[in-house]
């Protein structure tokens, strides 16, 4: 990939060898979260990046540029952005020199593995939806992980999704699926699906370690850890949302790459925002833990004395 503008702390840090968290900045759009928690959830984020040490990086189009690395003017943009830019839209983002576009999990790993991070924490991923047997509809994110070698922090994905067919689909495509501290794949606001994860995992050791011992170069690693506790959301609660956010997505005849925003509203709505504060905080937990998994990566990159 060319022309990728790095922020200067984010340039730094890289040379220098110091650890680097990807962000991605749908979730931190218009299309993710609502204003203005979504400028609040981009902070907190941060906040617990540096807390480690560590850089924060949120990638973005802006100008027809891939951007790794935002300043504070960039990041208002990023918070207003309507353009969802999965990986196979970066080239042409560049080539229609797009004003701005909002990075999902697949374009986000895809930048930050050519800018050479090796970690990233989003909120959830997306998956294998519903009814993919008819509609086809299987998210990008998944190849995009098994086709860059980063290591992918998140939630699990939203039950909306179909979660068996997702832990299949990664397991297909060679993807390491690990539980932080966990036995079950996690869904987003509730801490488990009732899938168990392939393997859980107690430090950030043996995340890099697994990054580490892959044997395909280019493949990824997914590090699920549930939501805290205190903020999840009981699921008979969340189910009962998630089928209507579903039924009124079908109903509306949404297709293609608008489904996941429009569910992701439905549910904000049909909760009454309940589910705002849970999305906060996740976001949150995965940035602390991607921070400390890339405070480990960056120490064993260190030459030793
Ligand atoms: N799931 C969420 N919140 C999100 C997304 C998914 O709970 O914000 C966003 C992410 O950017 C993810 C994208 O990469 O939606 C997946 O979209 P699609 O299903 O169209 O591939
Ligand atoms: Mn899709």
């Amino acid at each position: 990939m060319t022309d990728i503008i790095l922020s200067d702390d984010v340039s730094r840090a890289l040379a220098e060898g110091r650890a680097v968290v990807a962000l991605e900045s749908t979730i931190f759009s218009t299309l993710g979260l609502p204003v203005p928690f979504n400028a609040e959830a981009l902070e907190i984020c941060k906040q617990a990046i540096r807390a480690h040490g560590a850089t924060p990086a949120v990638t973005a189009i802006l100008d027809g540029r891939p951007h790794v690395g935002l300043t504070a003017d960039e990041e208002k943009r990023v918070l207003l952005g309507t353009r969802k830019i999965a990986e196979r839209d970066l080239a042409v983002a560049q080539a229609q020199r797009w004003d701005v576009g909002v990075t999902t999990v697949s374009a986000t790993v895809a930048l930050a593995h050519a800018a050479g991070i090796s970690v990233f924490a989003t909120g959830g991923i997306g998956g294998v939806h519903r009814g993919s047997e008819v509609t086809g509809d299987v998210s990008a994110d998944l190849d995009a992980i098994g086709n860059h070698p980063v290591i992918t922090v998140c939630a699990g994905a939203k039950a909306f999704l179909d979660l068996p067919r997702t832990l299949e689909y990664l397991e297909t495509i060679g993807v390491p699926v690990l539980g932080w501290q966990h036995d079950w794949f996690p869904a987003f606001y509730t801490r488990s699906s009732g899938l168990p994860v392939p393997h859980r995992v107690e430090d950030e050791q043996v995340v890099c370690d697994v990054l580490r011992f892959r044997t395909r170069p280019d493949t990824g690693v997914l590090l699920t850890v549930p939501i805290p506790v205190p903020d999840e959301i009981p699921a008979a609660r969340i189910d009962a949302v998630l089928t209507t956010a579903l039924n009124a997505s079908s109903e509306a005849g949404i297709t293609g790459p608008a489904v996941t925003p429009y569910v992701l509203e439905r549910i904000e709505k049909e909760t009454d925002g309940e589910s705002v504060p849970a999305n906060l905080a996740l976001a949150r937990n995965n940035a602390d833990l991607a921070a400390r998994v890339a405070v480990e990566l960056s120490r064993r990159s260190q030459p030793r004395e």
